[in-house]
């Protein structure tokens, strides 16, 4: 019998969600970052199931969430919106706690919405590699295990989505749960976000990882041009922030930091298309574009019209 279905990882921000839906998948298709609010759309991933016999035996799609938490602007409210969405979708959940810390109100909150789907939930406690006490870890893992009191369709599994530690057991888990159903991609897919998103969050991730403070929850990046020619690949794209001083911030000095977040970004757009990147970034200043909704539709950040 070939399996298939949807598996929503979900948790509160920073928890390495992303990080494991990359590990799972066998490929970087999520941008990651030791900032809250790294992912803002939800992302799938797929992961191929095979038998002994290496027979294919079913077929998990992965969805990646934004962290869920309290909603501070419309930007906020999307990214919980988008979680909740995954709520429903799903046939099963991952839900991703951090091991090093103990169980906060978030926690509890999250475990409550996914007890009232009645769905199989595997709770994972990731950065065990953190976390080298035995003792402290069975502590937490019965702090965890408390948030779901008699609640039948739950497993656990300590987890290390950085080292990989554990990670072969999650498929195996979650095939089990999934009903009989089709084969809904190629084998030879991982994701279905296209090259222009993933490009403009490569880019995103860049600047998550160059810049501190105040930049990073100010910045959206919207692509202007992304043209294929025979011989190279065009690629022009606006760096938007809320106020004219995160501008120079993001510039640096003579042009220092711009240029970094560039190279970087080139190189991590390469692989995914065939000929060489000619990438151009330019930093525009756009008020308060968090609460702009028109301006978050335009980027695919705010529910389309009617719905
Ligand atoms: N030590 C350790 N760090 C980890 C592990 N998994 C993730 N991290 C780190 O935790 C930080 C957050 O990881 P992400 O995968 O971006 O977290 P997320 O849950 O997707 O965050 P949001 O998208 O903001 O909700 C990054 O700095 C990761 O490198 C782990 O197993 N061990
Ligand atoms: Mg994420």
């Amino acid at each position: 019998m070939f399996r298939s279905g949807f598996v929503a990882i979900l948790g509160r921000p920073n928890m390495g969600k992303s990080t494991l839906l990359n590990r799972l998948v066998g490929q970087k298709i999520a941008i990651t970052s030791g900032v809250v609010q790294t992912t803002r759309h939800r992302i799938k991933g797929v992961v191929h199931v095979k038998d002994k016999n290496s027979k294919a035996k079913g077929q998990i799609i992965f969805l990646d969430t934004p962290g869920f938490s309290k909603a501070m602007d419309k930007l906020g409210e999307y990214l919980t919106t988008e979680s909740q969405t995954a709520l429903t979708e799903a046939d099963c959940f991952i839900m991703v706690v951090d091991i090093t810390e103990p169980p906060g109100k978030g926690d509890a909150w999250i475990a409550e919405q996914v007890q009232a789907t009645g769905k199989f939930v595997l709770l994972v406690l990731n950065k065990v590699d953190r976390l080298p006490s035995p003792v402290t870890r069975q502590e937490r893992r019965e702090a965890y295990t408390a948030l779901f009191q008699d609640y039948p369709a739950l497993s656990t599994l300590n987890i290390s989505a950085q080292t990989g530690k554990n990670l072969e057991k999650i498929p195996e888990t979650l095939i089990r749960k999934l009903p009989e159903g089709p084969s809904y991609y190629d084998e030879d897919s991982v994701t279905d976000q296209r090259i222009r998103e993933m490009t403009a969050e490569i880019i995103r991730e860049k600047v998550l990882r160059n810049t501190r403070e105040e930049i990073p929850h100010s910045v959206a990046i919207g692509i202007e041009k992304f043209i294929e020619t025979p011989d190279k690949t065009l690629i022009e794209a606006y760096l938007y922030v809320d106020q004219k001083s995160q501008k120079g911030m993001l510039i640096g000095k003579n042009g220092s930091m711009i240029k970094a977040i560039g190279t970087q970004a080139r190189q991590a757009i390469q692989p995914l298309v065939d000929t060489p990147v000619h990438l151009d970034l330019q930093v525009r200043v756009k008020e308060n574009w968090r609460k702009d909704i028109p301006f978050l539709k335009s980027l695919g950040l705010a529910p389309p019209k009617g719905s």
